[in-house]
C-alpha cells in the first residue's frame, strides 16, 4: 500500500487421515464445540490460519464504533468475542495455529488520500501500544482467545509492530523527534524511511526500545501468547532484533515463536535474520507467484520442480511460511481468474510443500480475495448468518478439499519434514516423491495442470510395497515390474500412498 499523502481527519465516531477429529452436527451444519485439533509436534507440522480480526466475526455489537460495512477501509465490527465464538470453524479445518492482526489502540481517524476513508481496522496504525482497541475487545478477551485456542490444541501468534505508529498518533505530540521520524524528518533508507508515510520509531533509541518491548512482551506474558508475527522486519535494526530475541527468550521462554515479515523474503533472503538467530521463521513471498505460474501453464514443470527443491533449503531449525493469498498481495483465486480447479492445484502444492502453510481466512471457502483493499473483504459466513459476512455462497467442497489435504499433511511426516525428489516431468505434469527416512513414510504427489489427462510411467522406489492408492480420490494404480502407470486426470492432483496390506 502506498499512500502519497496522509491526511488524517478527525472523527466523532479422507482415508488414513485422522489428524483432526471432528463430527458435524447436521441440525446446525456446524461441528460440536470445542473441536479438537491434534496439536502440532513442532512448527514443522504446523498449519497456520491468518485472520484480520475486524473482518472475521462481530461477536459484540456494543463495541462497534466507526463501523461501515460497505466501506472498504472502514471498521466492519469484527472482534475477539466473534473470533472466540467461531474458533471451531478454524479448528475443524485442522489448523494448528492462529495468526491475528494487531490489537492495540488505533489512531482515532482515517486517511482519505487513497480514494476512500481508510481506518486502522487492520491494526497496523497504533495510537497507544499499551492499550487494546475497544473495537477489538479487551485484554481479558485476548487472554480468553488464547485459552480457548489452547483448549482446542491450537497456538496463537499475535501480529506486532515495532517500526512505526499510526498517522498523527499521540506519540508525535508526546515524544516528537526524540522518538520518531515523520514529515520532513523521514530518512531515505530501509531503516529510517517512513513506510507509506507512517511515523517511524527511532528503534536505535534505548528508551523507545524499552517502551515497545514492554508493551508487546508484557502483553504476551500476561495473556499467554505462543509467539509473534513481526511486522516490517527489515525496517528495524538487526541489533534490535537480537535484543528482542534475547528478551523474548528470557521472559517468554525458548519456545516463544517469532515469524518475521521481511517483504519479498524467502529461504535465502531470510538468512541475515536466521544466521544470527533473530527469529524462527520468515514469510515466504516466493511461493504464491511460483505456484500460480505453474497452475497457469507458465514454464516447464521440471523448472518448477527445481524451484520447489530450492525453497526447501532452509537453515536448520528455521522455517518459511508459504501462502497463496495475503492482506498485502492479490489473492490466488483472483489471479487465477476465479478458476477453482487451478486454485486447487495451488492448494495441493501448498499442502505438500515443506514450511508452514498459511491459510488466509475465507480463501478455503472461495472468498474473493482480490487486490487491495478487496483482499481484506469479510469472511464469507453464508447461511451461518455471522456478521460481518461477505454475501457469497461458501464453496464447501473447496473447504472439504482443504480439510482433506490438511489431514493428509498432518498424518504424513514425509510431507512436512521429508526429503523431496522429482520423479517424472511432462509438458504439463509433475510427479515427485516425499520420503521421511526417520519413519519410512513416503508418498508420491502427481499434478497435472493440463485440460487433458496426463499419462506418466513412474519408477517406484525400492522400498515401495504394493500398488499405489490416491488418498484424495481413492483411485488405485497397479504396480508392475517396479513401476506404476499413472493417469492423472485433467487439472488434478493425486497423492499416492503404498496400498495398505500388500
Ligand atoms: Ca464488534
Ligand atoms: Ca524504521
Amino acid at each position: 500500500m502506498l499512500l502519497l499523502m496522509a491526511s488524517l481527519a478527525s472523527c466523532a465516531g479422507g482415508p488414513d487421515t485422522d489428524a483432526s477429529v471432528t463430527t458435524t452436527n447436521p441440525a446446525q451444519g456446524r461441528p460440536p464445540s470445542p473441536v479438537q485439533v491434534a496439536p502440532q509436534q513442532s512448527w514443522d507440522d504446523a498449519v497456520l490460519y491468518f485472520v484480520i480480526l475486524d473482518r472475521f466475526a462481530d461477536g459484540d455489537p456494543d463495541n462497534n464504533q466507526d463501523v461501515d460495512r460497505a466501506g472498504p477501509g472502514s471498521f466492519h465490527g469484527g472482534d475477539l468475542t466473534g473470533l472466540i465464538a467461531n474458533l471451531d470453524e478454524i479448528a475443524d479445518l485442522g489448523c494448528t495455529a492462529l495468526w491475528i492482526t494487531p490489537v492495540q489502540q488505533q489512531v482515532p481517524g482515517y486517511v482519505s488520500s487513497v480514494g476512500f476513508f481508510d481506518w486502522g481496522y487492520h491494526g497496523y496504525w497504533a495510537d497507544d501500544f499499551h492499550a487494546i482497541d475497544p473495537r477489538f475487545g479487551t485484554e481479558d478477551q485476548l487472554a480468553e482467545l488464547v485459552e480457548q485456542c489452547h483448549a482446542r490444541g491450537m497456538k496463537v501468534l499475535l501480529d506486532v509492530v515495532y517500526n512505526h505508529c499510526g498517522y498523527e498518533s499521540r506519540y508525535i505530540q508526546e515524544k516528537g523527534r526524540e522518538w520518531l521520524r515523520f514529515g520532513s524528518y523521514c530518512g531515505d533508507d530501509d531503516l529510517t524511511s517512513c513506510l507509506s508515510g507512517l511515523p517511524d520509531f527511532k528503534t536505535d533509541n534505548p528508551e523507545v526500545r524499552e517502551y515497545l518491548l514492554e508493551a508487546h512482551l508484557g502483553l504476551a506474558d500476561r495473556v499467554g501468547l505462543d509467539g509473534f508475527r513481526l511486522d516490517t522486519v527489515k525496517h528495524v535494526e538487526h541489533d534490535f532484533w537480537q535484543l528482542h530475541r534475547a528478551r523474548t527468550r528470557e521472559r517468554l521462554g525458548d519456545d516463544f515463536f517469532l515469524l518475521g515479515e521481511v517483504w519479498g523474503g524467502d529461504n535465502e533472503v531470510m538468512e541475515p535474520w536466521f544466521e544470527p538467530d533473530e527469529m524462527d521463521a520468515g514469510i515466504d513471498f516466493s511461493f504464491q507467484g511460483s505456484s500460480i505460474g505453474f497452475a497457469l501453464g507458465r514454464g516447464r514443470p521440471i523448472a518448477f520442480n527445481r524451484y520447489l527443491d530450492m525453497r526447501e533449503d532452509v537453515r536448520e531449525g528455521h522455517f518459511v511460511s508459504h501462502y497463496l493469498s495475503s492482506h498485502d498481495t492479490p489473492g490466488a483465486i483472483l489471479t487465477l481468474d476465479g478458476d477453482v480447479e487451478l486454485f486447487r492445484l495451488c492448494v495441493a502444492l501448498q499442502m505438500t510443500a515443506r514450511g508452514i502453510p498459511c491459510v488466509f481466512y475465507g480463501e478455503e471457502v472461495g472468498r474473493r480475495v482480490g487486490d487491495w483493499p478487496e483482499n481484506r473483504s469479510d469472511m464469507p459466513w453464508g447461511g451461518l448468518g455471522v456478521l460481518p459476512g461477505e454475501d457469497i455462497d461458501r464453496d464447501e467442497e473447496l473447504r472439504g478439499f482443504y480439510k482433506q489435504l490438511i489431514a493428509i499433511r498432518r498424518a504424513h511426516p514425509c510431507l512436512w519434514r521429508g526429503e523431496r525428489e522429482g520423479l517424472d516431468f511432462g509438458k504439463h505434469h509433475l510427479v515427485f516423491r516425499r520420503h521421511d527416512s526417520e519413519s519410512g513414510d513416503q508418498l508420491l504427489v502427481a499434478l497435472n495442470r493440463d485440460a487433458e489427462a496426463a499419462a506418466a510411467t513412474v519408477t517406484l522406489p525400492e522400498n515401495w510395497n504394493g500398488d499405489a492408492t490416491d488418498l484424495l480420490g481413492g483411485a488405485r494404480f497397479a504396480a508392475a515390474a517396479g513401476s506404476v502407470e499413472l493417469t492423472i486426470p485433467p487439472r488434478s492432483t493425486l497423492i499416492l500412498a503404498p496400498t495398505a496390506g500388500e
